[in-house]
């Protein structure tokens, strides 16, 4: 009878633990991704440069009521008018863009 009674508890015990821990793995929580926010406006790039950590993610957002064309090494992308277009910088080095559809519109982004 005793004997019974200390099973019971020890299996509560075990379940205790079980549940506790299981709690401690759903609410271990992974640093967020930085991100870094380009806005284009009247044809230009604001902030025109930025600098960020690698890692970070780039989003553009297009506020014109034009169409832009975002050109660099790595990618190339048509931004519609309130179109989004993002991209994570890994390497370091420092990265020129510009539009496709309108000269004088250019960017960097510096990655540390
Ligand atoms: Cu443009």
């Amino acid at each position: 009878m005793a004997k019974r009674l200390v099973f019971g508890i020890l299996a509560l015990m075990a379940l205790a633990v079980l549940l506790s821990s299981c709690q401690q793995s759903t609410t271990q929580t992974t640093a967020p991704a930085e991100t870094s926010k380009i806005m284009i406006k009247n044809f230009a790039f604001n902030p025109q440069s930025v600098t960020i950590k690698a890692g970070t993610k780039v989003i553009w957002t297009n506020f014109d009521a034009e169409t832009h064309a975002l050109k660099s090494t790595f990618f190339e992308h048509t931004l519609y008018p309130g179109d989004s277009y993002s991209y994570t910088f890994n390497l370091t080095g420092t990265y020129n863009y510009y539009c496709l559809l309108h000269s004088p519109e250019n960017g960097t982004i510096i990655v540390e």
